[in-house]
C-alpha cells in the first residue's frame, strides 16, 4: 500500500498552546459545573503557512472519557510525533476504498487532501477524537488558507447566516432560570435548550415554556443523567412540546434511547453516543435517535462531521450543530458546518458574550433586523477568523509546547 505523503511533506511543526479563559457566567450541566475554559490550542507550521484549532475536551473527564490534560499528553507523545513522522493508514482506520468524486463529503474531502491525510495518519491511535479532530481542524485551517478557500465554502454551505440557539445551564434558582432565559430571548436567541437532570426536569421545563408561549422553540439535554426507569418520567415531557430530548441515558445505552423514543412523543436525539458516520447510522437504523447533534470534537474532526451530515441527509434525519464552550476559533468553524443544508434546527453555537466577555477572535454577534438571532457564517480564508495572539499569551496556563 502507497504511504500518505503529504501531510509529512508540507507539516513543519505542532505548537500547543494551554490557556484559560473567564466564563462570564458558571456553566452547570449534569456532570459539571464550570466557571473556566481551559482549552488547548494547537497551531501548525506548513510549507504553506499555520493554521490554528481549538481542541474541545474539557477540564475533567466527565462529559467523556476525554480530557486536556489527555488531549495535551495524547498529542505530546503520540498523536504529533504521529503526524510529523507521517505514519501511514493505521490497523484502526477502515478501508473505504476509493470514494466517488463529484459533490457532497468525498468531494469536499478531496479537495483538502492534506487535512484528509491527518485521520488516516493518526488511525494507530485508538479514541483519542478531540485531540485528533483538532489537529485535522488546523491543518485543514493551514491548506484552506493557502487555497484562499473558507470553510463554508469547502464544506458545501448553502446560507450565509445560521440560527443559533442556546444552551442553559442548570441554575440556582428557578427564578434565576427565568431571568437567565428571559435575557437570550431579549438577545433574540431562536431556540432555548435546557440542561435538565433529576430532580430539575418537568418543574423547570413547564416554567420556561410558560415564558416562551407556545410557539417557542424550545428542547432539552440531559447529558447521561436518567436510567431506564425513569422512561415514564421523561415521557412526562411530551406536554411541553419539545423540539427534543438529547441524550437521556449513557453513551453505550442504545437500547433505552430505543425504548424512550417508543414510549414518547417528543423526538430522541443522541449526543455523546454519537462518534463517527458508523455509530450515527446504526443509533438511526435501530431507532435510537431520529435528530442527530454533530459535534465534530466528539466524531475525530470536520472531515468525519462532513459524513455523518451526509448520510443523516440522504436518510432525511434532521441534524444540528452541538457547541463545547468553543471560543470564536472553534465556534467560527461550528457556523460553517451549520450552514449545510441538512442542518435543519438551530445550533449551540452562541454569540461570543453568551460566555466570554472576551473572545479570542473577533467577537461572533447576533445579527439584527431579518438576522435577529442569527450569525453570519466567516466567508475568509480557512476558519475566517485570525487568533488574537496577545491573549493566546495572556490567558496562557502553562508555558506553550514545540514539536518538530
Ligand atoms: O454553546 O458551546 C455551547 C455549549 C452548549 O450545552 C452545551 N454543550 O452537553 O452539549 C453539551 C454541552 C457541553 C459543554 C458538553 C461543554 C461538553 C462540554
Amino acid at each position: 500500500m502507497t504511504e500518505q505523503t503529504t501531510v509529512p511533506a508540507r507539516l513543519e511543526a505542532i505548537e500547543l498552546h494551554r490557556i484559560e479563559v473567564p466564563l462570564v457566567r458558571p456553566f452547570e450541566t449534569s456532570f459539571g459545573r464550570e466557571t473556566v475554559r481551559e482549552a488547548l490550542l494547537v497551531r501548525v507550521r506548513t510549507e504553506a503557512g499555520d493554521g490554528w484549532a481549538e481542541c474541545v475536551a474539557g477540564r475533567e473527564p466527565f462529559y467523556s472519557s476525554e480530557y486536556v490534560d489527555g488531549a495535551a499528553a495524547v498529542i505530546e507523545h503520540y498523536l504529533g510525533p504521529a503526524l510529523l513522522a507521517g505514519a501511514g493508514r493505521g490497523p484502526h482506520e477502515p478501508d473505504d476504498g476509493p470514494q466517488p468524486v463529484g459533490g457532497g463529503a468525498a468531494s469536499a474531502i478531496a479537495s483538502v487532501p492534506a487535512a484528509a491525510a491527518v485521520g488516516p495518519a493518526l488511525a494507530v491511535v485508538s479514541g483519542h477524537r478531540m485531540a485528533k479532530a483538532a489537529l485535522e481542524a488546523a491543518v485543514l485551517d493551514a491548506e484552506l488558507r493557502a487555497q484562499g478557500r473558507s470553510m463554508a465554502e469547502c464544506f458545501g454551505a448553502v446560507r450565509d447566516w445560521v440560527d443559533c440557539g442556546v444552551s442553559v445551564g442548570i441554575a440556582p434558582t428557578l427564578e434565576e432560570l427565568l431571568d437567565e432565559v428571559a435575557g437570550y430571548v431579549e438577545q433574540g436567541y431562536r431556540r432555548i435548550k435546557l440542561k435538565i437532570k433529576p430532580g430539575w426536569d418537568l418543574v423547570p421545563v413547564g416554567a420556561v415554556r410558560e415564558l416562551l408561549g407556545p410557539a417557542g422553540l424550545l428542547q432539552v439535554d440531559a447529558n447521561t443523567a436518567y436510567r431506564q426507569a425513569d422512561i415514564p418520567l421523561l415521557a412526562e415531557l411530551d406536554r411541553f412540546g419539545l423540539l427534543l430530548i438529547e441524550q437521556p441515558f449513557a453513551e453505550e445505552d442504545l437500547a433505552s434511547h430505543v425504548q424512550l423514543a417508543a414510549a414518547c412523543d417528543t423526538p430522541v436525539c443522541l449526543d455523546e453516543s454519537i462518534l463517527d458516520r458508523t455509530t450515527a447510522l446504526d443509533a438511526i437504523e435501530r431507532g435510537a435517535t431520529s435528530i442527530v447533534n454533530i459535534k465534530p470534537g466528539r466524531m475525530g474532526g470536520y472531515l468525519e462531521s462532513l459524513r455523518v451530515h451526509e448520510a443523516c441527509l440522504a436518510l432525511e434525519v434532521p441534524v444540528w450543530c452541538g457547541g463545547m464552550l468553543e471560543t470564536g476559533l472553534g465556534r467560527a468553524a461550528n457556523v460553517a458546518l451549520a450552514a449545510l443544508p441538512g442542518f435543519l434546527l438551530p445550533g449551540d453555537t452562541s454569540a461570543s458574550d453568551r460566555y466570554y466577555a472576551e473572545d479570542l477572535t473577533e467577537p461572533f454577534v447576533l445579527g439584527t433586523g431579518e438576522h435577529r438571532g442569527q450569525l453570519a457564517v466567516p466567508a475568509g480564508p480557512g476558519t475566517g477568523v485570525a487568533v488574537r495572539e496577545e491573549l493566546v499569551q495572556a490567558w496562557a496556563s502553562a508555558p506553550p509546547l514545540l514539536l518538530r
